[in-house]
């Protein structure tokens, strides 16, 4: 039986909005992450100050498992690929392959600018030693997630890669044997059986039981705990972004296919029931249209309840516009996760979006798409992050560093430059260490 959906309309025709009016009509689900980072200050020190022993007790007390050995063996990585189904397997090995191949082309250049004679500036980039790559268990397993993490990083050349995935009780207390697969195929062999914000401790302070030294950099999904521990500790670690909860923006025309459209909000509803689905249009037939597809493809999707609670929460909704112009105003001002465009021109669209992680082009690049197989990253930054920031990606793992390579001459010849900032700025020193050099 369908049961029609209520997707909430807010109706901006004929009315002025700006960034804040914008996001305020349709607002992100609310999450309290400073509450978040609070309760987990004691278990961050707890990891820091007992290491293993503070990982086992909370991985006992919260899940029923003892979580040891915590470093997954090479047999079991071996024994979860072996079992690892036929069909899933040459799924994974097609989408490594495509994020290899575009994580390759996206490897940035160096550059080396001669600003005089004797006076070069080169730029390199540098990998990140080592970093931890986080994996979620809970609500749905994510192997396709291992994939968009590892391969930018082994592109760009870091040195040792970890994996943390939690105990999962249903696997005897170790982590999913899909993601285990995974990371086999990928070739990583340091694997441990960790979660929660302990893991993302662990990363940051090491646990010297069991040989296991500090990381980097700190990368990968999670829940809202996973993600204060990341913002906790960043400083002592780097992190690439606080991910929040899945989002999807469909900016359309008359010209749509609405049951196209349907399915693609759906997809990305099924995530959680805080997910965000928007429809941005300037055709009420085909709100309505896709508002009608709902009512049966939510009825008859497998997590129908969950879908149904993301698609009648206040995140989501039919964002009714004059024209395409104001259209892609909302958007911008939006700065959604994933952006699909189903209109009529979507590259003279496309030249006109500034603020979006990823931009699926018509109806043949659902997000689904993008989710595995794409060859692009699924890791994009949510909750208007797009403003500043970017999907993972080979950059999230690279450093620019500047090398300054000047002789005498190019040195000369700014020297007394150099005098004259060292003392406006009152550090004669400065200017001192650069005209010594040309006294007799
Ligand atoms: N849409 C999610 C990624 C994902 N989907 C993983 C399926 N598996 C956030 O971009
Ligand atoms: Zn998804």
């Amino acid at each position: 039986m369908s049961v029609a959906v209520n997707l909430r309309i807010v109706d901006l025709r004929a009315k002025e909005f700006d960034s804040i009016s914008a996001n305020s009509a349709v607002p992100r689900a609310a999450v309290d992450i400073t509450k978040a980072v609070e309760e987990i200050i004691p278990l961050l020190e707890d990891v820091r100050l007992t290491g293993q022993d503070a990982i086992v007790r909370v991985t006992t007390e919260r899940d029923g498992v003892d979580p040891r050995p915590l470093k997954v063996s090479a047999q079991e990585l071996a024994a979860a690929l072996a079992h690892l189904d036929p069909s899933l397997r040459k799924a994974i090995e097609e989408s490594i392959e495509r994020v290899f191949k575009v994580s390759r082309a996206n490897m940035p250049q160096s550059s080396s600018v001669r600003l005089s004679d004797g006076a070069t500036v080169h730029q390199r980039w540098q990998p990140v030693e080592s970093v931890g790559l986080y994996v979620p268990g809970g609500k749905a397993v994510y192997p396709s997630s291992v994939i968009m993490n590892v391969v930018p990083a082994q592109v760009a050349g870091v040195e040792r890669l970890a994996v943390a995935s939690p105990a999962q009780k249903a696997c005897s207390g170790r982590p999913h044997p899909t993601v285990l697969a995974t990371a086999a195929l990928l070739g990583v062999e340091d694997v441990y059986c960790m979660g929660g914000p302990a893991a993302v401790a662990a990363f940051a302070y090491g646990l010297p039981q069991i040989d296991f030294a500090p990381v980097n950099l700190v990368t990968g999904p999670g829940n809202i705990y996973v993600a204060a521990a990341k913002r906790a500790l960043r400083g002592t670690i780097g992190i690439d972004s606080e991910a929040g909860t899945t989002e999807i923006l469909v900016l359309a025309d008359s010209s749509a296919n609405a049951r196209f459209i349907a399915y693609d909000l759906v997809s990305q509803a099924e995530h959680d029931e805080a997910a965000a689905a928007v429809l941005v249009t300037d055709s009420v037939e085909l709100a309505n249209a896709v508002i009608n597809e709902l009512g049966d493809l939510v009825s008859a999707t497998a997590s129908s309840d969950r879908v149904r609670t993301a698609l009648q929460g206040q995140q989501s909704a039919v964002v009714l516009v004059d024209n395409l112009d104001a259209g892609i105003a909302f958007t911008n001002f939006y700065a959604t996760e994933h952006l699909e465009l189903h209109t009529q021109d979507n590259q003279a669209v496309l030249q006109r979006i500034t603020n979006a992680g990823a931009i699926f082009m018509g109806e043949y690049s659902p997000v689904s798409l993008g989710d595995y197989l794409a060859g692009s990253s699924h890791v994009l930054p949510t909750g208007q992050q797009a403003k500043f920031g970017s999907g993972l990606g080979v950059h999230s793992f690279l450093r620019p560093q500047q090398v300054i390579d000047y002789d005498k001459k190019g040195l000369a010849a700014v020297a007394n430059l150099v005098k004259d900032f060292s003392e406006a700025e009152g550090l004669p020193a400065h200017g001192e260490a650069v005209t010594a050099r040309f006294e007799a």
